[in-house]
Order: structure tokens, then C-alpha cells, then sequence
């Protein structure tokens, strides 16, 4: 997902050439926004933790860009392209570095393991909607 922030900021194109650059076919894709149930779904895992009510808020102030993609080894690979959680650890030349602001508002999201992507993907996408 590339996130609220990085919308509102018009980084959705340069995101995108960056992630097609680095050797990614994108397999699905949409605009949309989510709602607040959307919001508590998907970062279900988090919910116990402080910034879960924020994180939920922030989700859910604009339109997102949700996407599958596809690469060999793209969990890792994709991770590595965006950086690290917290833009201010994450490496130079990395989404997260160029286009993030704080770790509670940083700019994209990436599944941390194929399973994840698997439910993640399904999550946004009905299989009419993937190519
Ligand atoms: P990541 O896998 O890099 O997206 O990071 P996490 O799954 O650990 O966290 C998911 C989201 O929770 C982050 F993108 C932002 C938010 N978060 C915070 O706001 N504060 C934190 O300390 C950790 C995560």
C-alpha cells in the first residue's frame, strides 16, 4: 500500500517508478480508501499496542494505492526498496527515506512474509482483480 501521506504529498507516481524500476510486475492494483473496520482488520496484529488508535486514524484519513506484486524473492527485495519501519533508520535511497516523514506516517506499506502477502493480497482483491 502506498499510504495516506504519501498520497497527499503526490508521491504516488514517483513510488511507482521506483518499485517498477527495482524489477517489480505489478499484478493488481487500485485507488481506494479504507474504513475504519477495514483499518482494524488489516492491522489486527498491532492491536494491543499504543499506537494501534493512530495508526487506525491515519489509515483511514484518504485514498491509498493498494497493489499486488510480483518478483522472485519479493518479500525481502520489497522490504529492502522501502527501508526501515522508522524512515529515520532506514537506508539512503530507500521509499522510506526519500518519501517518509516519521514512523507513524511512513509512506508505504510491504507484507513481512509470503503468507502474509497471500492474506494481505486477498484482503484488497477479488481474483478477477489480479493479472
Ligand atoms: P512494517 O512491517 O515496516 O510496516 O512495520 P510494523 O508492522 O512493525 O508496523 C506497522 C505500522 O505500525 C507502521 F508502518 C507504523 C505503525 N507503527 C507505529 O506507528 N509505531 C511503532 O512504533 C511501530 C509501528
Amino acid at each position: 500500500m502506498i499510504k495516506p501521506d504519501a498520497v497527499e504529498n503526490g508521491y504516488i507516481g514517483a513510488i511507482l517508478e521506483k518499485i517498477t524500476a527495482a524489477g517489480f510486475k505489478i499484478v493488481a492494483m487500485k485507488y481506494t480508501q479504507l474504513s475504519q473496520r477495514d483499518a482494524e482488520e488489516f492491522y489486527g496484529i498491532h492491536r494491543e499496542r499504543p499506537f494501534f488508535g493512530e495508526l487506525v486514524e491515519f489509515m483511514t484519513r484518504g485514498p491509498i494505492v493498494a497493489a499486488i506484486l510480483e518478483k522472485d524473492n519479493a518479500v525481502d527485495d520489497f522490504r529492502a526498496l522501502i527501508g526501515a519501519t522508522n524512515p529515520a533508520e532506514a537506508a539512503e535511497g530507500t521509499i522510506r527515506k526519500l518519501y517518509a516523514a516519521s514512523i507513524g506516517e511512513n509512506a508505504i506499506h510491504g507484507s513481512d512474509s509470503d503468507e502474509n502477502a497471500a492474506i494481505e493480497g486477498a484482503f484488497h482483491f477479488s481474483g478477477r482483480e489480479v493479472f
